[in-house]
Order: structure tokens, then sequence, then C-alpha cells
């Protein structure tokens, strides 16, 4: 490789290109890893393998490089392999990049129209046996969670007509199903949404079409034990824009939000959507009914998180400063109404949520998130590797039902990435059990999987796993148990590349 990556925030400092694939057996721990996890922690982060086409790049655009921990009697396994996507296997071949900007087909070379644009570098997520690396622009690609070898991207045989598939599924704990969606379904900019039921066992058993209010981001969703919510992004998409040049999502500060709401089983024209003033609403925690209305509990922004998707304007405002909070948002499926209502759940700075899984669509009470805790300051004048955005201190538990706010935080050279919670059993109570996540020691320029009592997170780790290297900023992952490992019956299509 004779070129060099563009010198750019998103990719310096700490998030420098790692292009890192292989293993560390047996990871060095201080402390004692809990006897009864047996399981895997699974996460992923762009990572460009090729310095883009273009000559600049944006954070989400990197190739989806997969970590694994996998973690059995104490002790801890480490892996990592990039997503073999279409697109990572065509650069591999022709020794450079073939795709360029994000989300962006125009500025592509010509050799590779039609192939998948996939990173899958978004989320990863076991079901059905398969560990599905998420982009939300294209179809899933499976991998083998013991492995990480790809096996291929999937259309769960022909059933699933959407072009694109969230990178946030959610997983119904009583009955297994996959619940998900594709917005941009039939192309690139276009406002259609397809909604899916994937059985546990990896049948499309449920399909609905239906059009957003306008052509927009659609990151996350959420779900009820009756009802589906889509949080619609301000963030516009124009394939003119596009084909001038320009970024696929531009911010749009004057334009409402709009969550829609679809029962499980409905069909396009049962959708509802209830309006809210403009703002950015980030990741769900969780959503539940109560007295006929859905509780949506939702990061939501007063102003654009992401300032590499600019308003036409070109003002863009540091994210740190923005006003921010978790919020529950009340779609009442009672009256008439039109109008969301917004309220206050948590008052914390603080994102990447995740739950006690087993309480997905009901009234719960735990989470957990990386957030910012204001009392330790971030000495960022004292790390070699200063990291691009996204800085947060300190993992963060909040009480959904007494809004009790508890904090765990490293140090002042540290910051953490997404937590995922483990319980300690099967039928343990909700919230009861670990939470693990990377946290990436600035001034050492080397991360740790740390794990704590999710009962007692201000009691520091019970366990420090040692990674001799970097962990790159990593969008998300889960937990799964290794029961849940078993089983491949995917049915993945013929490999293009
Ligand atoms: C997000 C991340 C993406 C993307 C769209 O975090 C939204 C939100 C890593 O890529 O393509
Ligand atoms: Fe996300």
């Amino acid at each position: 490789m004779t070129t060099e990556f563009p010198d750019v925030p998103a990719l310096s400092g700490w998030e420098e290109p790692l292009r890192f694939e292989g293993e560390v057996r047996d990871l060095e721990i201080i402390g004692e890893v809990p006897a009864e996890i047996d399981g895997a922690f699974f996460r992923v982060a762009p990572d460009p393998f090729y310095p883009n086409r273009t000559g600049t790049d944006i954070f989400f655009n990197g190739d989806g490089n997969v970590g694994a921990f996998r973690i059995k009697d104490g002790n801890v396994d480490f892996r990592q392999r990039y997503v073999q996507t279409d697109r990572f296997l065509a650069e591999r071949k022709a020794g450079r990049s073939l795709f360029g900007a994000y989300r962006n087909p125009f500025t592509d070379d010509p050799s590779v129209a039609g192939l998948s644009r996939s990173t899958a570098n978004t989320n990863v997520v076991v079901h059905n046996g398969t560990l599905w690396a998420l982009k939300e622009d294209s179809l899933p690609i499976a991998m083998d969670p013991e492995t990480l070898e790809t096996k291929g991207f999937s259309d769960f045989g022909g059933k699933m007509r959407s072009r694109t598939f969230t990178a946030h599924p959610k997983i119904d704990p009583h009955t297994g199903e996959m619940i998900c969606f594709g917005y941009a379904a039939k192309g690139e900019a276009l406002p259609d949404i397809a909604y899916y039921v994937i059985s546990a066992s990896g049948e499309v058993t449920h399909e609905a079409w239906f059009e957003a209010p306008y052509a927009s981001m659609i990151h996350d969703m959420a779900i009820t034990d009756n009802y589906v919510v889509f949080p619609v992004m301000p963030l516009g998409s124009s394939i003119e824009r596009m084909k001038r040049g320009g970024m696929h999502f531009q911010w749009e500060p004057e334009w409402p939000v709009y969550y829609g709401v679809i029962p499980r089983r409905g069909n396009g024209e049962d959708v509802r959507w209830f309006r809210a003033p403009n703002a950015f609403p980030g990741h769900t925690l969780n959503a539940h009914e109560k007295d006929g209305r859905i509780l949506l509990d939702i990061s939501l922004t007063l102003g654009n998180v992401f300032p590499w998707f600019p308003p036409a304007s070109g003002d863009v405002t540091d994210p740190a400063t923005l006003p921010t909070r978790f919020a529950r948002v009340a779609l009442d499926l009672r009256s008439t109404t039109k109008e969301a209502e917004t309220f206050e759940l948590l008052d914390i700075i603080a994102e990447f949520p995740h739950i006690d899984d087993r309480f997905v669509g009901t009234d719960y009470r735990h989470g957990f998130f990386a957030g910012m805790d204001l009392s330790v300051p971030l000495r960022l004048d004292r790390v070699r590797n200063k990291p691009f955005n996204l800085v947060f201190n300190s993992l963060v538990h909040g009480d959904a039902h007494t809004g009790k706010v508890k904090y765990w935080t490293p140090g002042e050279t540290d910051t953490v990435q997404e937590p995922v919670f483990v319980p300690r059993s099967a039928n343990a109570a909700e919230g009861e059990g670990f939470v693990m996540l990377l946290v990436n020691r600035l001034a050492e320029g080397r991360s740790d999987l740390v794990i704590l009592d999710s009962t007692d997170i201000e009691g520091g780790p019970l366990a420090v796993a040692k990674l001799p290297m970097r962990m790159k900023f990593g969008l998300h992952g889960n937990w799964a148990d290794a029961s849940t490992f078993t089983g491949v019956t995917t049915d993945v299509q013929p490999r293009r590349v």
C-alpha cells in the first residue's frame, strides 16, 4: 500500500486505522473473572483497511472489524477479524480503495457498480446461532460466532425484499423473534420503510411497507409487547446532493422529529405518526406500554450530534456543548393526538445505552451507559493518542423507576466504550449480574476489558483483562450466552467476489 491515510481527525490519534486481525489467548487478568460467565462479548469498530479513494473520509465509513471476547471458566480469549464484505474482498483483490464517500455510490470506481456497499461496521448481534454484522444501508452479513468466519449476506431465503436492514434490531425475549426494519428500503434517499419479523429459527414471518414523512436517517427502533416505534431523525437524504459529490445526510434544523408506531403484526396503513420539535433522537434504551400510551426512553439532544453531516448553512457546533438528556417520550394511542410529549427520564449526559435484554419491551429499571462524569476532568493534555469524537469518561447506571444515577469513572486519562449487561444466571432478577466494557487507557495507548458487578458499579472492577493494544472506538456490541452460539442454519447468498 503506497497511499497514506488522510490526515483527518476521524482517522488520527486514538482513531488511527489499526487494521489488525488475530488473537490473544488467555488475557492477563487483574482480579477475578466470575466463574459463572460463559459466553462472548462481540463488538465492532469502523477500521478502514485502505485510504478512501476520495482522499478524505468520515469515521462512519470504515470497514467493520469485529472483536470477540470469549469468556469461560474465568479466562478470556480475544479474537479480532474483519467482516469479509463484498467490498472488503474486492478492495483487497485490487490492493486499493474502490468505494468512495460514505453512502455515496456516485463516488465509486465504476468496476464495483452493483456490488454491496456494506461496511458491516455498526453492530454485531447473535440471532438464530448466527453473528450478524450490520450496516443500515445494506442487508445483514452472517458470521460464525466462534471463528468469526464470514459466511455471506442473507435475504432470508429471498423473503426479505428490503435492500436495507437496521443496525439496531430488537430481539423479543419471550418469543426469540428478531424485530427489524430497513429504511431507504427501495433505494438510497427514498422514504420507504420495510418492517419485518424474523422467527427464532430465522424465517421471515411478517412484512409491512410504509413511507416515512421525509427521507432521512432512522437509526434505532424500540419495541413493546404490542408495538414497534421508529424515531425519524432530521438528517435528510438527497440524491441530488450525492450526485454533486456532497454528503449523503444533511442536518435539517427546521424539520420536526417524527415517531412512527405500528402494531407488531400491523400493515403499512396501520402506521401512526407522532410529531415532536426538532432535536436529535439518538439511541433507544427501551420502551413499554402503560395506560394506553407507549413510553419510549431515548437519548435526545438539542442540535446535531453528527457535525460531519452539517446543515445547509455549514454551521457546526461541538456536540459536547449541546444540551442533551435521556428522555421519556409518551405516544398516546388512545387519543387522536399527533403530538409526542417529552419528559426527562434521567439527568445524565450519556449515550450507548444497554439494558438487561430479558426486559426488552416491558417496564424495567436498569440502564447502563457510556457517559460523562463532569466531576472528573478528562486530561487530554496528558495523553499520547487523542480521541476524536464521542468522548465518554464514565460507566453510568440509571434507574428508570427512581431516577437515581451511579457512576464508575476509571481515571483522568481514561475513556469508556459502550457497556453490555450480562445476567448472573438465566433466572436472576432484573439487572443482577455483570456489566462489561472496554476502557481506553489513553496515556498508555492500550485498552482493557473491564468487568464489574452490575449492582455495585461504584465498587469498581471485579476483573480487568489486559489487552496489549488499543481498541478503536467501536459503535455497538452485545453479550451472547454460549448456549446461543449453536445451530447455525443461515441461508446465505453466494459470494460475488
Ligand atoms: C451511525 C453509525 C453509522 C452509520 C449510521 O451511530 C449511523 C450512528 C457506523 O456507521 O452508518
Ligand atoms: Fe447505533
